[in-house]
């Protein structure tokens, strides 16, 4: 639903599969489908007849879609090697390769670079042995965990390969791209996947090759993919020095910590003066019980001093606030009161346990619907305090008050200037987003949502337990200290500020 108003952005990791596949030799090409149609997909299919199709499967909501499209290809191409890759897919593969009854050939486990390249060499020998891969998981079985890429210097994004750049913005940066500076996070927030992805490690570019590739994007605005931008403040600030003696001038969005913000933020301001426009900070709650449920280590005065920066240093600044379904009538009420008070833009998610995170162990309420399309933040998908129409009511409510507050009359002629000058570039996206709310937050549709047929459902957490062995979630080993690309000074502010500390 966000993505269909707010953003729609480039895949950068399927981009740099594309690319590690074309590196030793095949012939890649790639399809979006947020940008383009299933028509024309299967008219691909139909028309080039590849030996391999892989799909990205980075999103649980995008489970069933995957599995149809998958389905359907083994009946066009029945000799085609069909796999599915990305983060989702790494937590659910045994689901997938069972709903995909004999038309997926198998998963790849975390990062892309190394399997693709690994696998598709394996299946030109020996197409009964894939499980034997790294990273790789059959029906046949398992292969060992997935590897690393050796350097994130090593490959770059195939940008050329996608028709439709122009599709990709974020807000007012339209068009946009995406890049990353870092990989993986320290830190380790119970309803949250990226650090057990990654094994709670944490990679960098090196600023030469991250500015060197900034260089050659095209597009005027630039997001930042990094989980928590610049938490190494030397890293962030030699990035930014290059950008600046480079000349280069973008407008960039990003997302990060409070606490980051507040440790780092010389770096911050530097960036601010080379063009950082948006930032994106997880405050997740206003009140200390929230604080508590989150088991954020950060103190609601630290959050609202990372506000009050943000805001001096004249960004546009959203915050993401999480609903929790126990939410009555009043506790929305509140949160809009609130939201009203401050100049920021604020997103509201549901909170929602998802298949690789500490909360699908530890979340005492079990979920309540089991089908894929409703894990999206946006769907509750555990038992609601309010009945399930009244819940939608309030929370649809609460984001058109939201959304007309930063689209309201000021907004608007603010917005007015910036449209006419995207209209007169050929650049749509923005415009569309201005008035689109209404068709896609609506409360009936909401609902309605929980009431389509469920073909394909999600296994339900195991067994409930209070505290888990965290390894036991992680889809790349964890190096521990040393897998952190951080100095000791950082690696004892991660330490103090994370959630799972008290566990290590
Ligand atoms: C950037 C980002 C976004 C961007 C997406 C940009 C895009 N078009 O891809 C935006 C802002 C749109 C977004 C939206 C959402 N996001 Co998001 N997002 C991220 C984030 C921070 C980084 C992803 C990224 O691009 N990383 C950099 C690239 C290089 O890595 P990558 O895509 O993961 O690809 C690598 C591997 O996954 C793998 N891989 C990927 N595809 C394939 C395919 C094959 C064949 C193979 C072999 C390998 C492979 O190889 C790649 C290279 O190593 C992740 C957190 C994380 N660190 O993963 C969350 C994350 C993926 N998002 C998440 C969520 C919840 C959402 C939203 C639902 C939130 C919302 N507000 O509504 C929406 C859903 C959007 C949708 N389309 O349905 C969750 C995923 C939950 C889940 N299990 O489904 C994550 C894990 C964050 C979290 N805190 O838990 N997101
Ligand atoms: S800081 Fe927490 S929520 Fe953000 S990416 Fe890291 S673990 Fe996830």
């Amino acid at each position: 639903m966000y993505s269909k108003i707010y953003l729609r952005l480039e895949p950068l990791g399927l981009e740099l599969v594309a690319s590690a596949a074309r590196g030793v030799g095949h012939d890649v090409r790639l399809i979006d489908l947020q940008a383009e149609t299933h028509k024309d997909y299967f008219r691909w299919i139909r028309t080039w007849s590849p030996d391999a199709i892989v799909f990205s499967c980075n999103y649980l909501a995008n489970v069933p879609e995957i599995i149809d499209l998958a389905k359907a290809t083994r009946v066009l191409l029945p000799d085609a090697l069909i796999m599915v890759g990305g983060h989702s897919a790494s937590f659910t593969a045994t689901e997938i390769l069972r709903h995909g009854d004999g038309s997926i050939d198998a998963v790849l486990k975390g990062e892309g670079e190394p399997v693709i390249v690994a696998v598709l060499e394996a299946a030109g020998q020996d197409r009964a042995n894939l499980h034997r891969v790294p990273g790789v998981q059959t029906a046949a079985g398992e292969g060992p965990r997935p590897t690393f890429v050796h350097s994130l210097d090593a490959i770059l994004p195939a940008r050329d390969l996608l028709r439709h750049r122009r599709k990709y913005f974020i807000g007012v940066l339209d068009p946009c791209a995406s890049i990353e500076f870092s990989r993986g996070c320290p830190w380790d927030c119970v309803f949250c996947s990226a650090w057990t992805f990654y094994g709670r490690s944490y990679r960098t570019k090196s600023p030469e090759c991250a500015v060197e590739e900034l260089s050659r994007i095209k597009e005027s605005g630039v997001f930042l993919l990094d989980d928590v931008a610049f938490i190494q403040a030397e890293h962030g600030m030699r990035i930014g020095e290059m950008i600046a003696k480079r000349g280069i001038k973008k407008k960039y969005y990003l997302e990060t910590r409070g606490d980051v913000l507040l440790r780092n933020k010389e770096v911050f301001k530097f960036w601010r003066k080379i063009g950082l426009e948006y930032m994106f900070l997880g405050i997740e709650a206003i009140d200390e019980q929230g604080l508590k449920q989150f088991r954020k280590r950060v103190t609601l005065s630290q959050n609202y001093e990372a506000l009050e920066f943000a805001r001096s240093l004249g960004v546009t600044v959203a915050i993401n606030l999480i609903a929790d379904p126990s939410w009555d009538r009043d506790r929305f009420r509140v949160i809009r009161e609130w939201c009203m008070e401050i100049p920021e833009i604020v997103n509201i998610s549901i909170n929602t346990p998802y298949p690789g995170t500490e909360s699908w162990r530890t979340e005492a309420r079990r979920i309540n619907t089991r089908d894929y399309r409703l894990f999206d933040i946006q769907h509750a998908v555990l038992p609601t305090y309010l009945s399930l129409p009244e819940f939608y009511r309030e929370l649809v409510e609460t984001q058109r008050v939201l959304s007309i507050k930063h689209l309201g009359l000021a907004a608007l002629r603010e917005a007015a200037g910036l449209a006419v000058g995207r209209l007169l570039r050929g650049q749509t996206n923005f415009v569309r987003m201005l008035w689109k709310f209404n068709s896609v937050y609506n409360p009936k549709l909401q609902l309605a949502d929980h009431q389509q047929p469920v073909q394909y459902e999600i296994s339900p957490p195991p067994e409930w337990e209070e505290r888990i062995a965290r390894g036991a979630l992680y889809v790349h080993a964890a190096g521990g200290r040393k897998g952190r690309d951080i100095d000791n000074a950082t690696e004892a502010f991660v330490e103090a500020t994370r959630m799972g500390a008290e566990q290590a």
